[in-house]
This record gives C-alpha cells, structure tokens and sequence, in this order.
C-alpha cells in the first residue's frame, strides 16, 4: 500500500478505511491531507476488491476544519488561481459507498468532508458545526449546501450564521447523520455497516448511490425516470439473476459483482 504523511489506509475483507492522521492538528485538512486522502479513496475506488470505504479520525477529532495556520496568509489570487478546495468534488465524484465514523469534533472542512459522504454515522460525543463565520469566511467545500440539504433552511443558517456547535443528539434529529452509537464502538459499527454494504452486489450498491445522489440535482419526475431507467438495466446484470434466484431458492446470494 502507498505511504502516507498525513493519513493511515487499511483494508478489512472487502472494506478500506482511511484514517485522518494529524493529531497535532485534530486532523485540520491541510492541501497535503486533501491529497493524499483523495488519493487513496480513488485508489480504493479502482480496487474491485473493496466494497466499501469507511472515512475516520481519532476520538477527539474527526476533523477541526481546513487548516486555519495554511489558510491564513493567503491572498484573493492565490485561493483563486490554485482553485482551493475544488479538490474535494473528486471525492464526492468516487462511486464505492463511503461511511463517514464521527467522533469528537467535525467542524468546518471537517463537517464539510463528513458530509461528502453517502453514510453518516456519529458517535455519541460527536460535535457538528460551521465556525467558518468567526474566523471572518464562509463554508468553502460545500457546506453551505449539503448541510442546508440536510437539515434545512433554518437550522443551516443558524450554524452558518452564528458559528454554533451541534452535539450529536441534535444532528440526527435535524437528519444530518443516519444513527448515534456510543463512542467506543463507534469503529465496529461503521465496519459492520461496511461490511453489508459491502457484501453486496458492488455496481447495484454504485447504482443506488447515483439513484439517490440524483434526488439532490433533479427534478422528482426527472429523479423517478432515472431512477426507472437504472432499475431496468439492473435486469441485464448477473447479480440481479443471482440475488432473485437465490430469494427464491431459499439461499445466500453470491454475488460475482457483475
Ligand atoms: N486548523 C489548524 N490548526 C487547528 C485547527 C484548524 N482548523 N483546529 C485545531 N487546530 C490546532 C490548534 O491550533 C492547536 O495547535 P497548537 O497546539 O499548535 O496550538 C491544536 O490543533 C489543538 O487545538 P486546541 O488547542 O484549540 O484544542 P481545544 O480542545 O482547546 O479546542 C476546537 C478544540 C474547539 C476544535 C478548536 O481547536 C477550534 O476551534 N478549532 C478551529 C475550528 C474551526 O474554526 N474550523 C473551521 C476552519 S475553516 C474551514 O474549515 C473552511 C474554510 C473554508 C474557507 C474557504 C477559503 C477559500
């Protein structure tokens, strides 16, 4: 496996996991974490071996947000010219499922990353929030629509506009993650979720990522239509013969992720 400075990659069965890896920083997201964390979810992407990628960091910090220290001395042009954060759309563009495990603190960036992913799972002393505001910005990788997405108008711009922290109760009532577990199992249980996702058949788990992230560009009658294309395609794959047959004979399916 490539080496990384500032992340660590795994590979559990059909999981890879990356883990943000800058304790010193709470795992601020520097140009270099944006890298090598791009590189190694696209690396897994291309891996048909993996079913799925499980995105962490430490107990106190899934991330404190893009690295304020790097950000600072930044003028208009060079934020402009090197098209800062707009690196972060490759993430969003992988097609293996991704679960986002978070614990600690996902401020800014850090929410902003947990957010790019398809599941959301939080630990109990997890801390959601856009402080972007008080250090003088606004959200920059995307927060200012995928949370309002999630949570909706009001609730995205009170965070927005006041800077204010959410605890983990509060953003799973506003439907910001999918489920709250107790911090120290956190990790089990985003692997668990993993590793469903990937038992599955891999490009009808592909297929129904695309179906549902189309609900956020589209229409709801353009969304169904595709969403109908999608399904009848899905009869020209080996894994749909196999996961029927296999209902109706009474088995586990095996899929040859065909
Ligand atoms: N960037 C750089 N360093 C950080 C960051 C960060 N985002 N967060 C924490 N650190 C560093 C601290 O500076 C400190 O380093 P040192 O020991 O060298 O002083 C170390 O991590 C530990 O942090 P603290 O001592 O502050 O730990 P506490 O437990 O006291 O506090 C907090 C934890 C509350 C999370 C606190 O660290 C904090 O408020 N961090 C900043 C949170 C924040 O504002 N995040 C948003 C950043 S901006 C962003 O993400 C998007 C910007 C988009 C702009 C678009 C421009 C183009």
């Amino acid at each position: 496996m490539t080496e990384y400075q500032t992340i660590l990659t795994d590979q559990k069965n059909r999981v890879g996991i990356i883990t943000l890896n800058r304790p010193e920083a709470l795992n601020a997201l520097n140009l270099q974490v944006m890298r090598e964390v791009i590189e190694a979810a696209q690396a897994f992407d291309r891996d048909p071996e993996i079913g799925c990628i499980v995105i962490t960091g430490s107990a106190k910090a899934f991330a404190a947000g893009a690295d304020i220290k790097e950000m600072q001395p930044n003028t208009y042009m060079d934020v402009y010219l090197q098209d800062w954060f707009s690196a972060w759309d490759r993430l969003a563009e992988v097609r293996t499922p991704t679960v986002a495990a978070v614990s600690g603190y996902a401020l800014g960036g850090g929410c902003e990353l947990a957010m790019i992913c398809d599941v959301l799972l939080a630990g109990d002393n997890a801390k959601f929030g856009q402080p972007e505001i008080k250090l003088g910005v606004i959200p920059g990788i995307g927060g200012s629509q995928r949370l309002t997405r999630a949570v909706g108008k009001a609730k995205a711009m009170e965070l927005c506009l006041t800077g204010r922290m959410m605890d983990a109760e509060e953003a799973e009532r506003a439907g910001l993650v999918s489920r709250i577990v107790p911090a120290a199992d956190l990790l089990d249980e985003a692997m668990s979720v993993a590793d469903t996702i990937a038992g599955m058949s891999l490009p009808i788990a592909m297929m129904a990522k695309e179906a549902v992230n189309r609900a956020f560009e589209t229409t709801l009658a353009e969304g169904v239509r595709f969403e109908r294309r999608v399904f009848h395609a899905i009869f020209a794959t080996a894994d749909q013969k196999e996961g029927m047959a296999a209902f109706v004979e009474k088995r586990k399916p095996s899929f040859q992720h065909r």
